[in-house]
């Protein structure tokens, strides 16, 4: 059903900082940056790599306000990994077969995440302590 990483999302204070130290350090490029009002995120896509089943993105994650998931996220964890991105073919076939498992899930239904990309998340409480979210890339 995981097809592939889709990206590491970590969380940051400062976007800019964060993407200027990725850039130096591991070489990475932006390529794309967006302003996610529904999930209260201004964020970039780092390219990492290509692969077989599509490409991987480190994804950097500053919050619009304190008052929503990454902003309470760095009040109680501070900067770090937020979660992780799984590819899958089907995003809602998906979200059936895992919730069929009894797994909790934060998105009954796809949202619009980066990239033009379908993306439901899954509860860190029945994942290991791993927000995890499912990502189905546009069919671009
Ligand atoms: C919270 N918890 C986490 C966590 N966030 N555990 C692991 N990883 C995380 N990222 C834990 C808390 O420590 C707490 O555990 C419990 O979950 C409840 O957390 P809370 O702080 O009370 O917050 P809630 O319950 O209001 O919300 C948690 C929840 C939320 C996961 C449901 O953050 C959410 O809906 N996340 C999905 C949306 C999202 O993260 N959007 C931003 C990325 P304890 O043990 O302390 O009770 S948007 C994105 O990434 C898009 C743009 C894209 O990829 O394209």
């Amino acid at each position: 059903m995981l097809l592939r990483i889709d990206h590491v999302g970590v969380a940051c204070h400062n976007l800019e900082e964060k993407i200027e130290f990725y850039e130096s350090v591991f070489g990475l490029t932006v390529v794309s940056r967006e302003v996610n009002e529904e999930q209260g995120v201004r964020e970039a896509m780092l390219h990492v790599a290509d692969g077989d089943q599509g490409a991987s993105y480190v994804q950097l994650l500053e919050p619009l306000h304190p008052d929503t998931a990454v902003g309470k996220f760095l009040a109680k964890r501070g900067e770090g990994v937020h979660h992780i991105g799984y590819g899958v073919a089907d995003v809602t076939k998906a979200l059936e077969e895992i919730g069929a498992k009894g797994v909790r899930l934060v998105d009954e239904r796809p949202r619009h995440g980066s990239m033009g990309a379908s993306i439901a998340f899954l509860h860190p409480k029945d994942v290991g302590g791993v927000l995890t979210e499912l990502v189905e890339s546009s069919k671009r």
